[in-house]
Parts: structure tokens; C-alpha cells; sequence
């Protein structure tokens, strides 16, 4: 079997808006992560890594970040016919933006019939985790499906957040019902306390696609959301395929991270994925090289701990600490610090991501937080300590008592 032409489709048009206020500024994709990564590194890397190089991204929300990111670090060598590009909402059909997700690659059907593609590879843009797509487009071509659905379990309680999959017992690389995010669904046979959601991510041979995109536009009842309106046509046609997440074997995987696949779309979300880098044993490990995590460039010089004057030794520990950030005579631990953060003599961050350029002023503590770019705690101040004290001065605190202070803010004691 010689190997298909694919074109891959990242949908990164998703507004994020249960991560504000970091999606205040910028489209969810392009949220920072892990230190030097946006979310969407993830996708593209997993893409490329499958040796998937012909790429368009589907932009609407907010993408002048995204954009900027994609055309530094994700441009490639058109010479070689390769490409990542960003395509911001068409208005191909009228003056509206992209209605749902499927909407967004109908409005782009011409990018399909330009490139003839055998396969479309269609994945989000907002987890975390490593994948295989080659090892998908084969499983897709083998099992004769039209469509194919990736799949994942998570816990029940999840499931109104996901698609959630019903797959034929008679035979298990087919979907015979698909429910997108249901309130109360059935859990699995074998283990009631959970289900088999949805990745998000999609295998398609491209004439049925164009011809479901086709019919789902003339359908006035349709929301036009991949999830909601396309796989529901192909399960409907008995023509969807499933393909188990836990099948993936990616070089490099340890049997802690084979399987690690997380939705960052909440803030508690966010930080708890955080805190799988930096675990002892990290339950993500990006240091795998073997499938290396693509990021931006970075221009800043190397990290540096600073024993200050006073005595005080600047220190890190549990945490990863990224280019272009001087820890002098402070304290770190269990902490994600991102380029360009500084922290000065007696300051204290524990449990906390600290996003690019943040500065942390003498004496200040800062305590299971998310501090967005550029936000300045002034000497004395402290964030997350008391959980009041932080509502009372506007900032978010998430059900799990994270704190979250939003870009440019200056913090005062
Ligand atoms: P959601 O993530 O809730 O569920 P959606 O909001 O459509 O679905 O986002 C899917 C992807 O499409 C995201 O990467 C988002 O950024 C992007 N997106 C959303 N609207 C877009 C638009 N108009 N234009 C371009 N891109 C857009 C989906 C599936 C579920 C599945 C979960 C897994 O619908 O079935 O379980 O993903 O997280």
C-alpha cells in the first residue's frame, strides 16, 4: 500500500472562554504552556512528528497572537512543498464568521479541492499529550471506515464536556452511537465510572467528508460543530470508525505518559496538567526526544540563580525553569517558570505558573497561582495566600482555590 496524501486541518478558532482571563488576549491555541510551549505546539508537533507537513490552521478568535507565533516558529520551507498555514475566517458564505467547527472546513472546502487529498486529518488544538497520526490514518484504512473517531476514557463525570462513544461490541473499530456532551450517559461495561470520550480528533476519507460537509451546510437544522452535526451524520451511515487512544505507541513513551492526553479548557484544567510536568516522575515528560515538542524560538540567554548579596541563595527546586529567568536570593518550588520571569531577595513562589516576564519584587509570596505575562507583585505583596483577600481585588479564584491575575496587572501589598 503506498502511503495516502494527506492534508491535515487544525481547528484553532475555539474562543477558550472558560480559561479567562488568559483568553481575554489571545485565541486558546495560542495560551502559553509547560514554560515554552503555546497549546498548539502540541498539535503541530504531533502532525509534523507524523511526518504530516502540509498543514492549514483554522483561525477566527482573537488569532493575532497565533498568527504571529505560527509565522516565527511553525513556517517551513516552501521549496520543499511543505507549510503550516494560518487561514483567519473566510466569510466565504456571507458576512459571518465561522459558525462551528465544521462550518470553519466547510468555509475552506477549496484548500480540500486544491490539494486533492486521499485523507484529511483534522485535530484540535488545545490538549496536551503526544500521538501517532500515521498510526490512526492506517487503522482508518484498514478498518474501511469513512470517518474515524479518536477516542480516550475518562471518568463519567467528565462527560458533559466531551463526545462521548458507544462502540459495537460485535465489532469495536466501529461507532454505532455517538452523544455529544450528554448530562447523565451510561458508563462503560466494564467500568461504570467512566466512558470513552472523543479526542476531538478525526481521520477522513476526503470525498466523504466534502460530500458530509456539503450536506450538513444545505441542512437548516444544523449547527454546523464536528462533534455535534458531522460525526453524528457518519455513525448515522454506519460508516464511523473508532480508533482507541491506547493503541498509540509513540517512540519514546514511558508506560507513566504512553496514554497522557489532557483538555486544558478550564483553568483547574490548566494547572493541574502544570503540575504533571513538574511531578518527581513527571506523569508528561517533555524530554522525550524521540518525539520531540516543538516550541517558539527562543532568544532569551540561559536561566541564572543568583546567591545575593544579603546571603540569601536563590534556588528552584521541583520546577522548570526557563531560558532568560534570573532567580535572585528567592525561593521556588513545584513551580513552572516561563522566559523572562525574574524574582527577587526573600520572595517565595510555591505551586504556582508563572508566565513570561512576570516579576516577583522582594519579600513577596506567591502561592498556588497562575500569574499571567508581565503581571508585577510589588515587595511585600502576596497572591494566593488568602483566598478572600484575592476575589476582593478582582482576581479569579477557581473552584479549586487557584488564583489567577490576569496580564499587566500590578499587584500591590
Ligand atoms: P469542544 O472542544 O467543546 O468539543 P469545539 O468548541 O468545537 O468543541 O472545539 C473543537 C476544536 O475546534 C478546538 O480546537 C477549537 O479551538 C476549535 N474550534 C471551535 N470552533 C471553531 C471555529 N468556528 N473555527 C475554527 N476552529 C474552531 C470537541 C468535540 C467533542 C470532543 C472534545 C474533546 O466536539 O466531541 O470530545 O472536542 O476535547
Amino acid at each position: 500500500m503506498s502511503a495516502p496524501k494527506v492534508l491535515a486541518i487544525v481547528l484553532a478558532g475555539g474562543e477558550g472562554k472558560r480559561l479567562m482571563p488568559l483568553t481575554a488576549s489571545r485565541a486558546k491555541p495560542a495560551v502559553p504552556f509547560g514554560g515554552t510551549f503555546r497549546l498548539i505546539d502540541f498539535a503541530l508537533s504531533n502532525l509534523v512528528n507524523s511526518r504530516y507537513l502540509h498543514v492549514v490552521v483554522l483561525t477566527q478568535y482573537k488569532s493575532h497572537s497565533l498568527d504571529r507565533h505560527i509565522a516565527r516558529t511553525w513556517r517551513m520551507s516552501p521549496l520543499l512543498g511543505n507549510y503550516v498555514a494560518p487561514v483567519p475566517a473566510q466569510q466565504r458564505r456571507g458576512p459571518h464568521w465561522y459558525l462551528g467547527s465544521a462550518d470553519a472546513i466547510y468555509q475552506t472546502v477549496n484548500i480540500i479541492e486544491d490539494e486533492k487529498p486521499d485523507i484529511v486529518v483534522i485535530v484540535g488544538a488545545d490538549h496536551v499529550y503526544r500521538m501517532d497520526f500515521s498510526q490512526m490514518v492506517d487503522a482508518h484504512i484498514e478498518s474501511g471506515a469513512e470517518f474515524s473517531v479518536a477516542g480516550i476514557r475518562q471518568p463519567i463525570g467528565l462527560a458533559d464536556q466531551f463526545g462521548v462513544i458507544d462502540v459495537d461490541p460485535a465489532s469495536p473499530d466501529r461507532i454505532r452511537a455517538f452523544l455529544e456532551k450528554p448530562k447523565d450517559p451510561e458508563g462503560l461495561p466494564d467500568s461504570p465510572n467512566e466512558i470513552l470520550a472523543s479526542m476531538g480528533n478525526y481521520v477522513a476519507n476526503a470525498d466523504a467528508l466534502l460530500e458530509a460537509l456539503v450536506a450538513d451546510a444545505e441542512d437548516p437544522g444544523s449547527k454546523h460543530d464536528m462533534g455535534g452535526d458531522i460525526v453524528p451524520y457518519f455513525v448515522n451511515k454506519g460508516t464511523c470508525g473508532f480508533y482507541d487512544f491506547i493503541r498509540n505507541d509513540v517512540p519514546g513513551s514511558t508506560d507513566r505518559d504512553r496514554d497522557y492526553w489532557r483538555d486544558v479548557g478550564t483553568l483547574d484544567m490548566y494547572y493541574d496538567a502544570h503540575m504533571d510536568l513538574i511531578a518527581v516522575q513527571p506523569v508528561f515528560n517533555v524530554y522525550n526526544d524521540e518525539w520531540p515538542l516543538h516550541q517558539g524560538l527562543i532568544t532569551h540567554p540561559p536561566a541564572k540563580f543568583i546567591h545575593s548579596e544579603e546571603g540569601r541563595l536563590g534556588h528552584a527546586a521541583d520546577s522548570i525553569v526557563s531560558p532568560g529567568v534570573i532567580v535572585s536570593g528567592a525561593t521556588v518550588t513545584g513551580s513552572v517558570l516561563s522566559p523572562g520571569v525574574r524574582l527577587h531577595s526573600w520572595s517565595t513562589v510555591s505551586d504556582s505558573v508563572l508566565l513570561d516576564d512576570v516579576i516577583i519584587n522582594r519579600h513577596a509570596q506567591v502561592h498556588r497561582a497562575i500569574l499571567d505575562k508581565n503581571v508585577v507583585i510589588e515587595e511585600g505583596a502576596r497572591v494566593g495566600i488568602d483566598r478572600e483577600a484575592d476575589i476582593a481585588r478582582g482576581y479569579t479564584v477557581t473552584e479549586s482555590g487557584i488564583t489567577v491575575v490576569s496580564k499587566n496587572t500590578v499587584v500591590t501589598a
